[in-house]
């Protein structure tokens, strides 16, 4: 895949948290959600569960790779089938391999790559941390396709004061280093905001690496 030449991502005066607006160019974004689509035919996208109460999410998932992170009542955990086909999870598209290859400083590929869709104004994620991942010192790299969305991230506790980002389709963030563990959310999605979404909607990916290499 083609990546815009920036030379010089975004300073966010967050260690380890480095955004690189616009690193996927129109085109690229084009093909990303063309080899989404195919994939999503073999693992149709799922609405998750919270653990013990079953509280439905308001946003949907589903996986690529090796590894994919499902949550339901029984709890959070990374599972290699999908929950409802009971099939192993279609492989990493090869552009997102080559991207984390080049962007992600870490020796080993991702096993995972979750897909989150949201969709209405009502699509959300709360505030929370990132670490059902044994392999915590890997970053998690994440790319954000369609509608902007208000991404908030906080400290290393969940009363820690918060900051607020804007991020559009094509944009791509490294979580790596102290920033891995920060909290973070999503407030919301702004609609209307990206055409690249047949019917409008946000994706995002999030590439990790689950085990130790
Ligand atoms: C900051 N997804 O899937 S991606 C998630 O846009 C998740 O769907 C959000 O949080 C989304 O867990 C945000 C950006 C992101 C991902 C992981 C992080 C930010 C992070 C880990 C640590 C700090
Ligand atoms: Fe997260």
């Amino acid at each position: 895949m083609k990546e815009r030449a920036v030379a010089l991502p975004v300073e966010t005066g967050l260690e380890g948290f480095i955004l690189y607006p616009a690193l996927l160019d129109g085109a690229a974004q084009e093909a990303l959600v063309a080899a989404l689509r195919e994939g999503a035919r073999k693992a149709p996208p799922y609405r998750p569960r919270m653990p013990r109460t079953g509280q439905p999410w308001s946003i949907m998932q589903t996986n690529f790779g090796p590894l994919g992170w499902v949550s339901d009542e029984r709890g959070y955990r990374y599972e290699p089938r999908h929950p409802l086909t009971g099939e192993p999870w279609p492989p990493i598209p090869a552009m997102l391999l080559d991207l984390w290859a080049r962007i992600a400083r870490w020796p080993a590929p991702p096993e995972a790559c979750l897909v989150n869709i949201y969709r209405g104004e009502k699509a959300k994620m709360g505030l929370h941390q990132d670490r059902d991942e044994a392999a915590l010192d890997a970053p998690v790299l994440s790319v954000s396709l369609g509608d902007s969305c208000i991404f908030r991230v906080g400290g290393f506790a969940r009363g820690d004061r918060t900051r607020s980002f804007r991020l559009a389709s094509g944009d791509v963030l490294v979580l790596g280093g102290p920033s891995r563990l920060r909290f973070h959310g999503i407030d919301r999605i702004i609609p209307g905001s990206s055409s690249l979404i047949e019917g409008g909607g946000r994706l995002n990916l999030t590439l990790r690496r689950v085990t130790k290499p």
